[in-house]
């Protein structure tokens, strides 16, 4: 076999790999968006993910290419102060649907590596305990977008 026909066919088992990772994942996002800050560094990123299998799906994080770090936070108001607090993993059980919104849970981007304009998407991976990972696009929104 030549050489090109090695890398042809390395491409193709790669490829076919991870399209079968991708259908293997019970994680079903929808609605991914971010909320863009003018002349910020950070921005957060809301979406609905949907847990269709029958385990629990154990979110540890995200990155993105776009973005120096991504965090799950949650905004919580407690005695009228609002804060944000840092999670290290969201458990989704089996059925159950958990929604990222404004003021709650959302993927907290800081240090982008371009900054992102309305109109455009923003890619993401979420990242599993199993070692999964799943891909994100978020779509940039103007500030007023709820
Ligand atoms: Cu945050």
């Amino acid at each position: 076999m030549n050489r090109l026909a090695a890398l042809a066919l390395a491409c193709t088992a790669f490829l076919t790999s991870a399209i079968a990772a991708a259908q293997a994942s019970p994680l079903l996002v929808k609605d991914a968006w971010m909320r863009q800050v003018p002349g910020a560094d950070t921005a957060a990123v809301y979406l609905v993910l949907q847990n269709t299998g029958r385990e629990p799906v154990i979110v540890t994080g995200a990155r993105s290419s776009a973005a120096h770090h991504v965090m799950i936070h949650e905004t919580m108001t407690a005695a009228g102060k609002t804060q944000m607090r840092h999670r290290d993993q969201l458990i989704i059980p089996p059925g159950e649907r958990v929604e990222f919104k404004p003021g709650g849970l959302h993927l907290m981007l800081s240090g982008f590596t371009q900054q992102p304009a309305v109109g455009e998407s923003v890619p993401l991976v979420l990242l599993l305990a199993n070692g999964a990972e799943v891909p994100v696009e978020a779509r940039v929104r103007p500030l007023s977008a709820q």
